[in-house]
């Protein structure tokens, strides 16, 4: 493994990212960059346009983004672009193994679950409003809950975040707790501050800012602003 954030004094990684009032998996690759301070050059992609798909294959094969691109090399998926710069820069990942273990099996949870969450609680940075999950979805959040718990507890001394410093675990629960505010889900305690460090991160406020001037999409299956059911879950 290669040391540090300095790898990038030769080439720059270029991030492609959709709308930041909507696009839950461009933030976790945005906010752990950011975060970690791996320097990269941001190209936005405005999602719910009638050529928005043309124009992310261009970039990205799988047509989605975020996708990352160093040299030649081109990156899609969440989830690889957090695997992919782990092998350059050791921050991305906790440096205890057990830790380490626990981080990447609870960010794979995130990335390949909460179906129900992502659904009824669509991430939409800018609106405020209440809203009372299905059953379904209440089993989500307290599985999150449970998560957020035993990170803390048992890894987390170290710093604010689930493994101590933050790390891509984190980067991943960035979006949850987006929709948490948004949908004022009531959190208490170690999940409640946990829920905080993530919005109080610099990199978050500098994404809310910038969602919150973003022009909305003009497509048809746009999110609405005012809506709390948008059609597209992301
Ligand atoms: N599993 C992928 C999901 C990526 C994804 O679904 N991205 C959405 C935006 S949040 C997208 O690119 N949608 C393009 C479209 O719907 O045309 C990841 O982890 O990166």
């Amino acid at each position: 493994m290669v040391s540090g954030s300095t790898h990038r004094a030769i080439g720059m990684y270029t991030l492609y990212i959709g709308n930041k009032n909507y696009s839950t998996w461009s933030l976790r690759a945005w906010v752990l960059m950011k975060t970690l301070g791996i320097a990269f050059e941001e190209r936005q992609l405005p999602l719910y346009e009638p050529d928005t798909s043309q124009r992310i294959r261009r970039v990205s094969p799988s047509g989605r983004v975020p996708c990352l691109h160093d040299g030649d090399i081109v990156v899609w998926d969440s989830l690889a672009i957090a695997e992919y710069l782990a092998e350059k820069h050791r921050e991305v990942w906790p440096a205890d193994a057990s830790a380490r273990a626990w981080a990447r099996s609870a960010a794979a949870e995130m990335h390949s679950g909460f179906a129900r969450l992502r659904d009824e609680l669509t991430m939409n940075v800018k609106l405020r409003t209440g809203k009372t999950p299905s059953a379904a979805a209440a089993a989500e959040i307290a599985r999150i809950v449970s998560l957020w718990r035993e990170g803390r507890e048992r890894f987390g001394s170290g710093g604010d975040f689930l493994c101590g410093p933050f790390t891509a675990v984190d980067a991943f629960f960035c979006p949850v707790a987006f929709r948490f505010q948004t949908y004022a889900v009531a959190l208490h305690n170690v999940a409640g501050a946990y829920c905080r460090s993530l919005l109080d991160l610099p990199a978050m406020h500098e994404w809310a800012s910038a969602a919150a001037t973003e022009a909305e999409p003009r497509g048809v299956q746009a999110p609405s602003a005012a809506a709390t059911s948008p059609a597209q879950p992301t």
